[in-house]
């Protein structure tokens, strides 16, 4: 598809708006077939969103309302491959799929319960009459265990907003009962983005082998999660270069906030959960806080082809599983200890006297049901790391991209061992003392 076509197919869905902005944006002729900004399904051409490892709920419209059905029920859920746990969710999944609506949207949502206990569900952010807010007591009677409930309301505001139960918040959310809503403007400014992703981050307590999270922990959470998956469970993200790419980051965590950091590029906070972020007050970040209980969407260019990584910043968010009660060992003798404690037990090994990377290339055994502390099969080596991480792919043709395949470096860019005799024409002494 060349420019003129493009343009023909923009103007026919979003106007004469959609075709300007593509002009305007002014993406280098040789790829605007490729990158052109392909016209999505909603008001001004948004494309649609993409959940990664997740679902959009479906709708039926039926006399100018859009009927959604939530099943809350136990889940049998999948982390990583190794690591099940016995959850709560939504119509079969952990998260819950994804409400897709536009501003202005009328809506009817069927809640039936088949959780052991009562519940609700929450419009978390959203403006809607009090008695719809879902809350357990202050604005409804609970849904009894088999009961289906109905909220009818009017999406009046545009945004990224998130559901879940206000009854027994601490084991329902906990379990898993979390949902984004994305609730697109009827009207959009500013630039349309060609990629739009909704990530909810999670944290859980699911100790080796036990088949489910711990509703009562409060600080050793273990198990941490875009959209429910740990690393290497995670769904990349796959975008164009020279695209515009919209993240929503909702966290529904018990406890902790995610510093969510993207390497390769900048970007800018755009919309929380309360609205629309003026122009003015934006500025460039390259981590951005997500507070529990809150929505960021940022929104970015990326310039830098590659597979960047897209991480928590708290370095153990990034692992999955481990034990926290470890004496440091980090620059123990190794050989003095394990010659000692290996008469009392045969297979001692002190680990972790020379740092703890490397762990997964041991191949050591983990307990029934649960997974190493970090570990991916990457493309030089094991990726070193796991839980709240996951890999933004930018590419020339993302369409063409198959999501697992590799980033192939140009030749020369790549870091590698310095070779000798430049290291020395350079000034470089490795033995330099200090
Ligand atoms: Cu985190």
């Amino acid at each position: 598809m060349d420019r003129r076509d493009f343009v023909k197919i923009g103007a026919a869905i979003g106007g004469a708006l959609v075709a300007s902005e593509a002009l305007a944006q002014g993406a280098p002729e040789k790829n605007a077939g490729k990158r052109a900004r392909r016209p999505g399904p909603f008001p001004g051409g948004q494309p649609a969103v993409v959940t990664p490892n997740g679902a959009t709920l479906k709708l039926v419209e039926k006399d100018g309302v859009k009927i959604g059905h939530l099943v809350a029920m136990p889940v049998k859920h999948t982390f990583t491959p190794g690591l099940e746990a016995e959850c709560w969710g939504y119509n079969g999944r952990v998260h819950g799929p994804t409400i897709e609506v536009v501003e202005g949207d009328r809506v009817r949502f069927y809640v039936t319960n088949r959780l052991p206990e009562p519940t609700t569900v929450h419009w978390h952010g959203v403006i809607l009459p009090c008695g719809m807010d879902g809350v357990a007591g202050l604005t409804q009677k609970p849904i009894e265990p088999k009961d289906t409930h109905v909220y009818e309301f009017t999406f009046s505001k545009a945004g990224t907003f998130m559901y879940h139960p206000h009854y027994d918040e601490m084991t329902q959310m906990a379990l898993g009962m979390v949902g984004m809503i994305v609730v697109h403007p009827k009207n959009p400014r500013g630039p349309r983005v060609d990629r739009d992703f909704a990530l909810v981050t999670h944290e859980w307590a699911i100790r080796a082998g036990a088949r489910r999270p711990d509703p009562n922990e409060m600080k050793d959470f273990n198990v941490l999660t875009f959209n429910a998956k740990a690393y290497p469970g995670t769904e990349p993200l796959v975008v164009g270069k020279g695209e515009r790419v919209r993240i929503r980051l909702g966290n529904l965590s018990a406890m902790d906030h995610h510093p969510i950091h993207i390497h390769g590029l900048a970007f800018e906070t755009t919309w929380t959960d309360g609205g629309e972020i003026p122009v003015t007050a934006r500025h460039p970040d390259t981590t951005v806080l997500v507070p529990t209980g809150s929505v960021r969407v940022i929104e970015f260019v990326p310039t830098e082809s590659g597979d960047w990584a897209m991480h928590c910043h708290m370095t153990h968010h990034i692992m999955n599983q481990m034990g926290h009660g470890f004496p440091v060992m980090v620059g123990a003798n190794a050989a003095a200890i394990d010659k000692r404690v290996q008469a009392l037990v045969p297979d001692y090994m002190t680990m972790g006297q020379a740092g703890m990377g490397g762990m997964d290339d041991m191949k050591m055994p983990v307990p029934k049901n649960s997974i190493p502390m970090r570990g991916g099969k990457g493309p030089f080596s094991t990726i070193d790391m796991g839980g709240m991480f996951t890999i933004l792919k930018v590419r020339d043709d993302p369409d063409a991209e198959d999501g697992k395949g590799w980033y192939a470096h140009p030749k020369g860019t790549v870091a590698d061992k310095a070779d000798s005799t430049k290291m020395k024409a350079d000034g470089i002494d490795p033995d330099v003392t200090f």
